[in-house]
């Protein structure tokens, strides 16, 4: 009768044991998947793009802009020559009109993807040739 209690007792120790360390051992993947997550949404969120474009009569120095989707984008638009904007229309993005030696900036995010047509509205400078890509991936 005691020898059959302690088997008993023993029996219950091996199992709990099994038991709490099978529980514990669970969980350890979902934290794992959790951790990635976070890392990935702060990498994006932390994402900023800036571009130094200059704009001469007619066209800009540079033809195309890649950004990834949800990219927080910058644009330093300088213009050496002229009166020039900077404009991306289905972005709702546009600079002031400036002048020869001036600089604007413009913010946006790249919340679609797609190829948009960057230009200056000045004119006829856009079929003169002032106008780029901007790629959204
Ligand atoms: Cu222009």
């Amino acid at each position: 009768m005691k020898n059959n209690t302690v088997f008993v007792l023993l029996l219950l120790i091996v199992l709990g044991g099994g038991y709490f360390l099978m529980s514990k051992s669970k969980p350890a993947p979902e934290i794992a998947a959790k951790v990635e997550k976070k890392v990935e949404t702060e990498k994006s969120s932390a994402t900023d793009k800036t571009f130094e474009v200059k704009g001469l009569n007619f066209a800009f120095d540079i033809k195309e802009i890649k950004v990834k989707l949800n990219d927080k984008v910058k644009i330093n638009f300088t213009n050496t020559e002229g009166m020039h904007d900077f404009r991306i229309d289905e972005l709702g993005a546009k600079t002031n009109i400036i002048k020869t030696g001036e600089t604007d900036s413009l913010e946006f995010v790249a919340s679609k993807v797609g190829t948009f047509e960057y230009y200056c509205s000045v004119g006829q400078h856009r079929t003169n040739g002032m106008w780029g890509k901007l790629i959204v991936e």
